[in-house]
């Protein structure tokens, strides 16, 4: 059972939420990805949210748009930390994802990352930035895949 699950809304949504999977397959970060809609398939959301700490689950992600209820719903089911991804949209640009996923009341958090693919990315880096506390194998990982960001960054700029 991996200790991180990628949910999100819809099929439409893995563009973006690839970007977490991503990460995690670069840092060898087992996990799950499901679809899981707080509108379309509430049940399904429901037994998730009911099982995640007895399946083990550690960090949920979750990405939705639009009316984005999905990490809200998630986060008022279980204690498993939830990170929202608020995913880009045509209509709103994602903003409404955003302000859907951000607002949430006191007494159940989401961890909200930027709209769309920077934020997937960054939502599999604080996933791995939480196991990473208790597993020195991920932490040494981590601090490399950092490391190796930041040597990449030129110190002068080129013409294009
Ligand atoms: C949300 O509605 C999903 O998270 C998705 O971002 C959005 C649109 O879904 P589709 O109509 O593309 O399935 O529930």
């Amino acid at each position: 059972m991996p200790d991180i699950a990628i949910i999100m809304g819809s099929q439409s949504d893995w563009a973006t939420m690839k970007e977490a999977a991503k990460i995690l397959d670069e840092l060898a970060i087992p996990y799950e990805a499901k679809i899981v809609s707080a509108h379309r398939t509430p049940d399904r959301l429901w037994s998730f949210g009911k099982s995640a700490v007895e399946r083990g689950l550690k960090v949920i992600i979750a990405g939705a748009g639009g009316a984005a209820h999905l990490p809200g719903m998630m986060a008022s089911k279980t204690r498993v930390p939830v990170i929202g991804v608020p995913v880009q949209t045509k209509a709103l640009s994602g903003v409404d994802s955003l302000y859907s996923i951000l607002q949430m009341p006191k007494g159940f958090p989401v961890a909200t990352m930027a709209i769309g693919a920077a934020g997937a990315a960054n939502a599999g880096l604080m996933a791995a930035g939480i196991l990473a506390l208790n597993d020195p194998a991920i932490a040494a990982r981590l601090d490399a895949w950092r490391e190796a960001l930041s040597a990449s960054i030129p110190e002068e700029p080129v013409d294009d």
